[in-house]
């Protein structure tokens, strides 16, 4: 284990913040991570020995573990989440609010002496190309061996952070396991501050800070006032078998196909296609000089879905983590290999994710929300621009979601604004991937409903002040991969046969494309569509690209109900492309 960087190779504040954190949470000791593979061996085998992991098969998974989470502790939670600020009206009413120096006193009585006993581990990390402008650094101070582990993996630790930092601001995040009590849990942003409080939840996006705590909620504020934007949304390149690569981003709700479409394997009948992946769960995204959009991933790491990932899903992640890999909540087979719903067929025998033994008709042997944590690094389809400092040039953004009616396979926006609409209208069925009901139809704006940091009306403005920031906006539109027939069916089959609609998606933007101009925006020919090959009949290909007409004017009523609770923030010009969006409805040319 490394010992603290020698004092000229840090800021003073940071020093003087170690330990004044110190003083109230009151570790044994403080250790300063490195990154090093001696140390992430170190946490391992600290982990092994006490149980907080599970060393899996290592003839089949080399350096592959197994952690089982408190069963309280499975997701992330939103009502625990809350953003602290000095005015209610910063957050809106899609956040949680507490008064900032109610909730910071809060937490420090919460956080007095929580770390007796235990080591605090110092991580410094880099969001971000080393050397980008774009990049920023944190630091973690946590007393959990597990989220130092999977920030290792997550981030780059260490040297590479603090050489960044130099004498820049940095973001603070302290971290306790406290004990994993659900009902003194807090996920507390101070925005004010760039300070992130988090206690009695050790699960990914409560408690590796990096991610959803300052990468979305934290930057979205620094993007606000900086003129740029921090999205959940993956970053994707996509290569044409002439070589032309386009790229695109895509914002869809938790556990709704980012990473499968990140990772998307081409289908036989467009094997001469590829894609590249930048990231796959967030993007930061800047104007460059000619007004254009570069994205960046800030993570350095997969921390992805589990449950129906495999060789048919995602060939491309099963072989990513075949090793170096920490599996949290999966179902153990008897040769201590892991095992999910949806990998393959249902072993008679193993140990569910809780380490009882499984017994049929008992639920699902994995969580539904069980992931893996595994390096960007040892993806084989990792895009060759993703250490570039300068991001990429995004071409096209794309909404999605789970959305089971309504919403056709594809379609695009008629104008930049009518896009904000589209993301900020996004109605989509809820996941597993935070603690609640799952399958219920919630507003989800740009799917930043649980990560954006400030009010979501000023969030829509703010996406509509780059009508004049920029010359070269990307095109907007709209996916659905979840549609579902009478039979309750997916009608599309989804993963490896989106680049069908990815496909199409790049022919509009390069003018190649036939589309019907229809009143929510332009829908696909199905002869624009390269569907011939997929044996998909006619019927259900209509059915994919239906535009119904009754029910988008349901769909109108509950997004304005869902505007309204915005109350008087919430921007006339939105309010205008909703009008016109209703009149072309009800008055089709
Ligand atoms: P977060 O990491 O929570 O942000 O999720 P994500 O948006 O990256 O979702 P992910 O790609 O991990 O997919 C979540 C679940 O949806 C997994 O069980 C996938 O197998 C499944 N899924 C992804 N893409 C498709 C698709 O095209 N069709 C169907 N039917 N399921 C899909
Ligand atoms: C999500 O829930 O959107 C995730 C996983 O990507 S978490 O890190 O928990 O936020
Ligand atoms: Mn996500």
């Amino acid at each position: 284990m490394t010992h603290k960087p020698k004092e000229n190779e840090i800021a003073r504040s940071l020093l003087e913040w170690v330990t004044a954190v110190a003083k109230t949470t009151k570790p044994d000791n403080i250790v300063w991570c490195d990154g090093s593979e001696e140390e992430f061996q170190s946490l391992i085998k600290l982990m092994t020995a006490d149980g907080t992991l599970i060393q899996l098969n290592q003839d089949t998974y080399p350096n592959c573990y197994l952690h089982r989470s408190n069963p309280n502790d499975v997701a992330r939670t939103e009502e625990a989440t809350f953003i602290c600020t000095k005015n209610k009206e910063d957050v809106g009413p899609t956040n949680n609010w507490m008064p900032s120096d109610e909730g910071k006193a809060k937490l420090l009585r919460l956080f007095d002496g929580c770390m007796k006993g235990r080591t605090m581990y110092v991580i410094p990390y880099l969001l971000g190309p080393a050397g980008s402008p774009y990049s920023q650094v944190g630091v973690e101070l946590t007393d959990s061996p597990y989220v130092v582990a999977n920030m290792e993996i997550m981030t780059k630790v260490g040297n590479v952070a603090l050489e960044h930092m130099k004498n820049r601001k940095f973001v603070r995040g302290i971290h306790s396991t406290g004990q994993l009590d659900p009902d003194r849990r807090y996920i507390c942003h101070f925005p004010d501050e760039k300070l992130i409080m988090s206690l009695n939840s050790n699960y990914g996006g409560n408690a590796l800070l990096s991610k959803k705590c300052h990468s979305l909620r934290l930057a979205s504020v620094m993007a606000r006032d900086e003129g740029w934007l921090a999205e959940h949304m993956l970053i994707i390149g996509i290569e044409e078998p002439d070589g032309t690569v386009t790229y695109v981003t895509g914002a869809f709700p938790s556990a709704s196909g980012k990473t499968n479409l990140t990772m998307l394997k081409p289908p036989e009948y467009m094997k001469d296609w590829k894609i590249w992946a930048v990231s796959d769960d967030i993007a930061w995204i800047h104007l460059d000089s000619e007004g254009r959009f570069r994205a960046i991933n800030p993570e350095n790491g997969f921390f992805g879905v589990a449950p129906n990932t495999s060789i048919r899903t995602n060939p491309k992640m099963m072989e990513t983590i075949r090793k170096n890999t920490i599996f949290t909540n999966v179902a153990l087979m008897m040769d201590r290999t892991p095992w999910w719903e949806g990998m393959g067929e249902h072993p008679r025998k193993l140990w569910d994710w809780q380490g009882k033994v499984w017994t049929a008709g008992k639920g699902s042997a994995a969580h539904p929300n069980s992931r893996f944590t595994t390096s960007i690094n040892q993806y084989r389809f990792l895009s060759s621009e993703y250490t570039n400092p300068d991001g990429v040039p995004i071409t096209a953004i794309i909404f999605g979601g789970r959305r089971s009616d309504l919403v056709p396979l594809v379609y695009e926006s008629f104008s930049w604004e009518h896009g904000v609409l589209m993301g900020a209208m996004l109605r989509v069925e809820t996941t597993a991937a935070a603690a609640g009901e799952v399958g219920v139809l919630r507003n989800d704006p740009m799917a930043m409903k649980p990560f954006c940091g400030y009010n979501i009306a000023d969030y829509f403005k703010h996406w509509l002040s780059f009508r004049s920031k920029s010359e070269n906006l990307p095109k907007i539109f709209q996916i659905n991969a979840f549609r579902m027939g009478r039979d309750g069916r997916f009608l599309w089959p989804g993963y490896g046969h989106n680049l069908v609609v990815l496909k199409w998606i790049v022919d509009r933007c390069r003018g190649r494309a036939d589309a019907v101009e229809t009143p929510i925006g332009y829908v696909p020919t199905p002869e624009s569509l390269n569907v011939s090959e997929m044996d998909l009949p006619r019927s259900t290909i209509d059915e994919l690209l239906q535009v119904d007409k009754a029910a988008w004017m349901d769909e109108l009523e509950s997004s304005e109900m869902f505007f309204k609770t915005l109350g008087e923030q919430f921007p006339d010009q939105l309010r205008q492309e909703l009008s016109k969006l209703t009149d072309r409805i009800q008055n089709p040319v």
